[in-house]
């Protein structure tokens, strides 16, 4: 590793500009369309993009494979004249009629070879926009109830399909991003440890690895940044959905930091510490804004999420190194804390 700082890329997905709707209540703004949220990137300090197969391609279950292919390369050429490059893909299968009971796990075996044909012209987007992540969000593939399926048959069906797709395409990656609880009461796959198990165990384990929100961790009772060492450990962190949550509740999507700022310190440390960036990973985020947030100014969240990992990166690099490791060799634990705390708040 070079001792060069590594310049960060920050990226975020469509979805991350919307109207406030939420499971009790419409939608409180007008949409931006796709064009204008793509005009934003650059000035909000952004040069990925996130994307879901249908951000890209809009109805794309009603769409030829030759239509697919040509409405994805007028995208490409909208995001190269912004200096755009997309980080990510992801299918969206957790909203056609043919999901409603999983996808990759559903008990219908028509309804799990859509879930395939689906994920593989998401890949073919994929390929198109010059991207090798394929993202797999395994919404659905869960249980409300325990009985209706089988978990270790579920898992062996999760495994074949990430199988297939690894032999659609030699060259895709596939990131499992893990999520404990919604929108199933229990999810096969919850955590990072679970995703990269599948990943050891599929037919080319270099090219599966994970994707960690931060929310999704805390929701699952566990430490984001942990989890996210954990994978790095593994060298199969590839992507990071910067967020935060306050406590088990729904999932929250809060800017980065907003609810528990030495949490977002410690994974923006663990990232740095371990030379996330460097083999082109994007800091991504995750994030909604407020339903109370007018229009006009909805956008403010990805804005205040990208400083502050930037304000938490300072606190990082600036850290002492020398007084840290004398506190930790005093053991002097209570020491460190309010070091930490005392660094954090620019008290010292
Ligand atoms: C759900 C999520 C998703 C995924 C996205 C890309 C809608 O909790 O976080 O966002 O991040 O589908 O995988
Ligand atoms: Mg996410």
């Amino acid at each position: 590793m070079s001792n060069s700082l590594t310049e960060y890329r920050f990226s975020f997905g469509p979805w991350n500009i919307h109207e406030g709707a939420d499971p009790f209540g419409p939608p409180v703004r007008e949409s931006f369309s796709f064009d204008e949220k793509v005009d934003f990137y650059r000035n909000l300090g952004f040069v990925g993009i996130q994307f879901h197969d249908d951000d890209v391609v809009p109805d794309i279950d009603n769409k030829t494979h030759s239509e697919i292919i040509s409405q994805t390369r007028s995208v490409k050429s909208q995001l190269d004249n912004h200096g755009l490059v997309t980080e990510v893909v992801a299918p969206r299968l957790w909203e056609s009629p043919l999901t409603i009971d999983g996808a990759f796990t559903s008990n219908s075996a028509d309804e799990r070879q859509y879930a395939i044909e689906r994920s593989k012209r998401c890949i073919d987007i994929a390929n198109e926009l010059e991207c090798r992540n394929f993202v797999l969000w395994l919404a659905r593939e869960g249980t409300y109830i325990r009985e209706s399926k089988s978990s270790a048959e579920a898992v062996g069906q999760i495994l074949d399909a990430i199988n297939v797709l690894l032999d659609y395409n030699p060259e895709i990656r596939i990131l499992i991003e893990p999520k404990p609880n919604e929108p199933m009461d229990i999810a096969y796959i919850p955590t990072i440890g679970h995703a990269i198990g599948l990943a050891y165990r599929s037919t080319d384990p270099d090219r599966v690895g994970g994707l960690i929100e931060s929310a999704h961790a805390i929701l699952a009772g566990l430490e984001p940044s942990d989890e996210m060492g954990y994978a790095l450990h593994h060298k199969k962190l590839w992507s990071v959905h910067l967020n935060d949550q306050n406590g088990l509740k729904f999932d929250q999507d809060k800017a980065f930091g907003s609810a528990n700022i030495r949490r977002a310190f410690n994974q923006v440390r663990v990232l740095e510490e371990n030379g996330y960036g460097r083999n082109g990973e994007f800091v991504g985020l995750d994030v909604k804004v407020m339903r109370t947030q007018p229009r006009e100014i909805s956008t403010k969240h990805l804005l205040s999420s990208r400083k502050t990992f930037l304000n938490l990166l300072e606190k990082v690099r600036t850290l002492d190194k020398k007084i840290e490791q004398e506190y930790i060799a005093a053991r002097d634990y209570e020491g460190l804390d309010f070091y930490i705390l005392e660094h954090l708040l620019g008290t010292l």
